[in-house]
């Protein structure tokens, strides 16, 4: 909310319901939606931070859609969401890094009015590292008629027909990010308790100069990508990577900085998923005063063409994502 004080000690419940009041027509099946994921975030957060001593770390032995192989948190990550959001009569279909398909809502439970997309567990290669990770989402209102099974057209559509979107990070504490149009706020988990209270309101990105890529492939970049390297580390900027996007995206948000993902001629349409990882944290940016493109045009003005399209990535400063875009 950008037009609304929220006391010490909100509850993300209480945010959501108050929002729901403020906004003409809400039906309350936005608030249900919202709940799921939080209900999700704290399981998947208990998870994670259990994994070590109840052998949850490493692989399953499957390999996922993307040729990557599946660790036991992503499997968890991605079975924890699903259920959360089946049942309630919010959603009607998920799509997810970890499915091939977009799943349906089981026939016995009730159909929505939602899609959601998810990268369950971003940043997969940190889980048994203990370094920051985290689980992307996008909501889209569906297209199709809710009296029937919602379908590729629900979600093979521009980017700016994303109505909210967000991100949870289970780092040194557990942080839930809400975007809406209303704006962007985040939510801290306290653990002894077991609920989100609204930490960080009305997030807007700072200035800051902070570049976040993966440096070891800057020779591959175009020529321009390079130069605009050059001139950051003339002119002082720092570095920061994890290599989980969202825990990248996340300090850039609070901090300042830009985050790149170029192509490189072993990921030509780049490495990052349109749907379920660029959409919703590009989303986000432009909610937050910054700025996404795919280096060409705006990240929203794309249509995923199949469920789990690449593409190059800059996001964060407006001023640097716009200066890699005409680079
Ligand atoms: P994933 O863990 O969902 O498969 O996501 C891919 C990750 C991103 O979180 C991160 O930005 C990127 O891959 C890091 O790639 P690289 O190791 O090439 O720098
Ligand atoms: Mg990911």
């Amino acid at each position: 909310m950008t037009d609304r004080q929220f006391e010490e000690g909100t509850t993300l419940d209480r945010f959501l319901m108050e929002t729901m009041r403020a906004t003409p027509g809400a039906t309350g099946h936005f608030v249900n939606l919202c709940q799921s994921v939080a209900l999700a975030g704290k399981m998947i957060s208990a998870r994670v931070n259990r994994a070590g001593l109840a052998g949850l770390l490493g692989e399953t032995g499957e390999v996922n859609i993307q040729g990557e192989f599946v660790q036991k948190l992503d499997r968890y990550a991605n079975d924890t969401f699903i259920r959360a959001l089946e049942h309630r009569g919010h959603t009607a279909m998920v799509v997810s890094e970890e499915e091939a398909e977009p799943v349906l809502v089981p026939s016995r439970f009730q159909s929505g009015r939602y899609v959601v997309t998810v990268d369950p567990l971003d940043g997969s290669s940190n889980i048994d590292v203990n370094a920051t990770i985290g689980t992307i989402f996008g909501v889209f209102r569906r297209l199709t008629d809710e009296g029937t099974n919602a379908d590729l057209t629900d979600v093979l559509r521009p980017g700016d027909e994303i109505v909210a979107a967000g991100y949870i990070v289970y780092g040194s504490g557990t942080l839930l990010v809400l975007g809406t149009e209303l704006g962007v706020n985040g939510f801290t988990l306290d653990p002894t308790v077991g609920e989100f209270f609204l930490s960080h309101p009305n997030i807007r990105i700072p200035k800051g100069k902070t570049y976040s890529c993966n440096e070891a492939y800057s020779l591959q970049w175009p020529e321009p990508t390079q130069a605009w390297l050059r001139r950051c580390k003339e002119q002082g900027w720092r570095a920061r990577y994890i290599g989980s996007l969202v825990a990248d995206f996340h300090r850039n948000l609070l901090k300042g900085g830009v985050f790149l993902y170029p192509a490189t001629p072993k990921s030509p349409e780049g490495k990052l998923r349109l749907l379920y990882e660029a959409f919703p944290l590009a989303y986000l940016a432009e909610r937050a005063g910054g700025a996404a493109t795919d280096g060409r045009g705006r990240i929203l003005d794309r249509v995923a063409q199949s469920l789990h399209d690449r593409t190059p990535l800059f996001i964060g400063d407006p001023d640097a994502v716009d200066a890699l875009t005409q680079s």
